[in-house]
């Protein structure tokens, strides 16, 4: 196995997690005060989120400098001391690896637009006589994809906000510079990289995308030839000289999709990050509250186990809902179902990566309006619908239901000031459920969330069934995921119960694990509400 495989990893968004100087924002320095409590929990390995140079405007998916931290998070030193302290505690870093756009502010954008030397060709333009936009391609956040430049009187593509702009990689010189971003980060020590959208990177073509009602002009650049190109370069001229990994965010990935990414023989990424499973409750759940379909859930879930040898397996990150408001249920069962995800998330095969605060079980946000939604995405769409005339209650009911901010609270350390994170006001609220559910309650609370993923973690470590066993999908209900790990003529079953009564399965055996306190040791077929059980 390689040391990637046997990881825990760890995401950190860095603004979110500890204010160390009061600005309200979250630091380096508040990351380094945290890492005893990281090592202690089992964590192995940091994914940080980006803390480069940045105008955050979409927080810090907006680069404008590849080599310099964003001072509001510290300085380069600050960065030197995390590396080395996480270093002491075993622990790894790895760094969001932004190369499909950069900021607008980018010194790169700012030569391009004035056409200097090299950097003419750097980004996607496109002049327009009429001014009529380039193409009818839309971004990712639900606007038109194009911006005009009132200095270089073009047009400019961007797939996601119009201050991210998309790099041009028909130029030769782009890959370059991504090469040399890429070995300054690893000889500094860093340990491989969470490539954001990078199946994305190469546009086929410019024309008219298919009619469509979300993201109109994929086909030109989804998953195409020229992408794994690319990464089979990143990998071949850069990655291979260093005992690094790669975790591909790969949007709108296919099942095949992930096997060319991630096929050892094609040397392109080492695992990525599917959607498909997190996308079963596109739309109507999350915007309406639709219960989420669990045997969907669960065959989507089977399909991506069975079908790569290894892979990434999250349910929370920046981007996503909580888990617990998601698949669980936050107001009665929230102990549970927390545990219930952790069981999930630290069984399945391939490299688990839990988000801050999914540990102790952080939940959606509480928020009352759109005055205290920050996150860019939200914002836009916000404005979209405005303009479709859709009523500010509705509007309201699916951006709460969908907003990014709901993973972005900040960290609930204690039941003190702003939950601990800062002694001024944050950049984002505090979740009002601070007082019962934080990091200090939690950490010497035996039947916490928390103690269950630190002990679960370290199962997962002492198991040879659960690191490289198969997987084998047993009972998919509208209510239960029951699956079996294989290895070497020894099995476990983990039996899920993802409702609020009981349920009958097939599978019996002995209690290894289960997320009720009782230590009841024969299972005889009944799972109770949210119970999570693993059998031998
Ligand atoms: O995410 C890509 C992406 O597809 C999401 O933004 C997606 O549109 C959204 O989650 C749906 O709700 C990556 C980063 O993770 C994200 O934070 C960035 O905003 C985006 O790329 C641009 O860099
Ligand atoms: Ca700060």
């Amino acid at each position: 196995m390689k040391w990637w495989q046997e990881s825990v990893v760890y995401q950190i968004y860095t603004r979110s997690f500890q204010d160390t100087n009061n600005d309200g924002i979250g630091d380096i320095p508040g990351i380094i005060m945290h890492l005893d409590n990281l090592q202690d929990l089992g964590v192995t390995v940091i994914w940080l989120s980006p803390v480069y140079q940045s105008p955050n405007e979409d927080n810090g998916y907006d680069i404008s400098d590849y080599r310099r931290i964003n001072s509001e998070y510290g300085t380069m030193a600050d960065m030197d001391q995390l590396i080395i302290e996480a270093d002491r505690r075993g622990i790894k870093i790895i760094m969001d690896l932004v190369i499909n756009h950069t900021s607008t502010e980018h010194e790169w954008f700012q030569k391009s637009r004035n056409r200097i030397g090299k950097y003419e060709d750097y980004y996607i333009w496109k002049a327009s006589p009429n001014k009529e936009l380039p193409n009818n391609w839309t971004s990712f956040f639900g606007e038109k994809s194009w911006s005009y430049d009132h200095v270089r009187e073009e047009y400019y593509l961007h797939l996601f906000a119009k201050e991210q702009a998309d790099l041009n990689y028909h130029h030769k010189d782009v890959l370059d510079e991504v090469k040399d971003i890429m070995r300054f980060w690893l000889d500094k020590g860093i340990a491989g990289f969470r490539c954001d959208v990078i199946n994305i990177l190469y546009k086929n073509s410019l024309e008219d995308g298919k009619k469509s009602l979300i993201l109109i002009g994929a086909e030109h650049y989804l998953n195409n030839n020229g992408t794994h190109k690319i990464i089979r370069e990143l990998h071949s001229d850069v990655l291979d000289d260093y005992d690094c990994f790669t975790v591909g965010e790969t949007v709108f990935a296919t099942l095949q999709d992930g096997k060319d990414l991630t096929d050892s023989n094609r040397k392109e990424l080492n695992m990525i990050f599917a959607f498909e499973h997190v996308e079963v409750d596109q739309f109507m759940v999350k915007w309406f509250k639709k219960p989420i379909s669990i045997s969907k859930l669960g065959r989507v879930l089977s399909k991506w186990q069975l079908g790569l040898e290894w892979n990434a397996n999250y349910f929370e990150c920046h981007d996503q809902l909580r888990a617990i408001s998601r698949y669980g249920d936050a107001d009665q069962y929230h102990n549970q179902s927390g545990k219930l995800m952790a069981t999930l998330l630290l069984t399945l095969k391939g490299t688990p990566f839990i988000f801050q605060g999914q540990e102790l079980g952080m939940t959606n946000f509480d928020y009352k309006s759109m005055e205290d939604i920050e996150d860019v995405e939200s914002r836009n769409i916000n404005q979209l619908l405005t303009d479709y005339h859709v009523p500010k209650s509705l509007r309201w009911k699916m951006i709460k239901a969908s907003s990014r901010d709901n993973a972005r609270t900040p960290m609930q350390w204690n039941d003190g000031i702003n939950a601990g994170f800062s002694m001024s006001q944050p950049w984002l609220k505090v979740n009002s459920n601070y007082k019962t559910i934080n990091m200090e309650e939690q950490l010497n609370n035996t039947s916490s969330i928390r103690s269950y993923y630190k002990e679960l973690i370290e199962f997962r470590k002492q198991s040879e069934i659960i690191l490289k066993g198969d997987f084998r999908p047993k009972q998919i209900t509208k209510h239960v995921f029951v699956y079996e790990r294989r290895y070497c003529g020894q099995k476990l079953t983990i039996a899920l119960n993802f409702s609020n009564k009981t349920r009958k399965i097939e599978s019996r055996g002995l209690i290894i694990k289960t997320n009720y306190n009782e230590s009841y040791r024969l299972f005889e077929g009944e799972l109770k509400a949210y119970e999570a059980v693993i059998l031998e």
